[in-house]
């Protein structure tokens, strides 16, 4: 009998200590990822399209950070479509979530989401793109990216450099009204001010795709011709592009024409490699680990700035080959 009730109690022991690990662990979990019911933290990601490999990159590495902390993501998808970005934002309002990431696709027109967001006590945190109008630290905590004018301004010294100084230059544009399109142009025009003998021939919009810049590149090929010495592209999409319409026209991208963009990504290292391009200023689509790290300080209480910047790289035949595997 007394051997029972020893075995017995040995049991009941090795179960309350089964279940205070349970339930130390679950307020680990709670601490991460741990929503205010004790359930999943769950996360709007409001994404502006997926087209092409940066917005892939983007994509991934939220949804993998988000598994990895245990947060649930809602992500939405606006299509490349400014409207339907702003009711995504007013479904993840109604629906509650805890948190929104924002991408959005232009620079203004989300102040009635952002509003409801507000009054719903639901933070927003806007990442790889700015707005014009709300406040950091009021409509939207903080804005975490790269310095896009500063993108410009490297893309326009390092041609000043290369051309010394002399060039006619084809500015393919990122999406109209879009903050990065915006900056990367304002950058530029300000680094090649100083050099009168570069010419922006044309500026138009590529909408930052592949075909779309390969199609302004075409036309402009026909108006401009043998005029053109350099493509400024707004991203490495639209520079493969114009590389591929150079081509077609007989001309010699890389060589006779200087193609420079941004964004690092791995085609457009490989061209670089080939000879096809020339150079790309990194803008660093692998937001997840930063996007969750400010999300949890947020959370914590902490005081954040109005700006998180990315430090990124310069890409040129120098060093292309050495970080092609890791790209994107
Ligand atoms: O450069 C481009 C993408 O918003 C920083 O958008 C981002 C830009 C990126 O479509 O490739």
């Amino acid at each position: 009998m007394k051997s029972l009730n020893k075995g017995r109690r040995g049991a009941f022991t090795l179960l309350l200590a089964v279940a205070l690990l349970a339930l130390a662990l679950g307020g680990c979990r709670k601490k991460e990822g741990g929503g205010a019911g004790g359930g999943k933290m769950r996360v709007g990601f409001s994404q502006t399209e997926t087209d092409g490999p940066w917005r892939i990159a983007e994509t991934k590495s939220m949804q993998d950070e988000a598994a990895k902390r245990g947060y649930e993501l809602v992500f939405t998808n606006a299509r490349g479509d400014t409207a339907t970005q702003v009711s995504n934002l007013e479904d993840l309002v109604a629906q509650r979530v805890d948190a929104i990431f924002l991408a959005p696709r232009e620079a203004k027109g989300y102040e009635g989401p952002l509003q409801a967001a507000k009054q719903a006590g639901i933070p927003v945190f806007l990442i790889d793109r700015e707005l014009e109008g709300p406040k950091a630290g009021d409509e939207y905590v903080t804005f975490i990216g790269s310095n896009f004018i500063e993108e410009g301004r490297r893309a326009g010294e390092w041609l000043a450099k290369q051309s010394n100084g002399k060039a006619g230059i084809i500015e393919l544009l990122g999406t109209a009204g879009s903050s990065v399109a915006n900056d990367r142009h304002q950058g530029f025009a300000d680094a090649i001010k100083a050099f009168p003998d570069m010419k922006i021939l044309a500026a138009q919009d590529g909408n930052f795709t592949r075909a779309q810049g390969q199609n302004v590149m075409q036309t402009l090929i026909q108006a401009h011709g043998k005029n053109i010495t350099a493509v400024y592209a707004h991203n490495d999409e639209m520079a493969l592009g114009a590389v591929q319409a150079l081509k077609a026209a007989g001309m010699n991208p890389g060589r006779d024409v200087i193609v420079i963009s941004v964004d690092g990504e791995r085609a457009a290292l490989e061209a670089i490699i080939a000879g096809d391009m020339n150079a790309t200023v990194e803008c660093n689509p692998r937001f997840g680990p930063i996007a969750f790290d400010t999300l949890e300080k947020f959370k914590r209480g902490e005081k954040l700035p109005p700006k998180i910047i990315n430090q990124d790289q310069f890409y040129d035949k120098s060093n292309a080959a050495q970080f092609v595997n890791a790209a994107f």
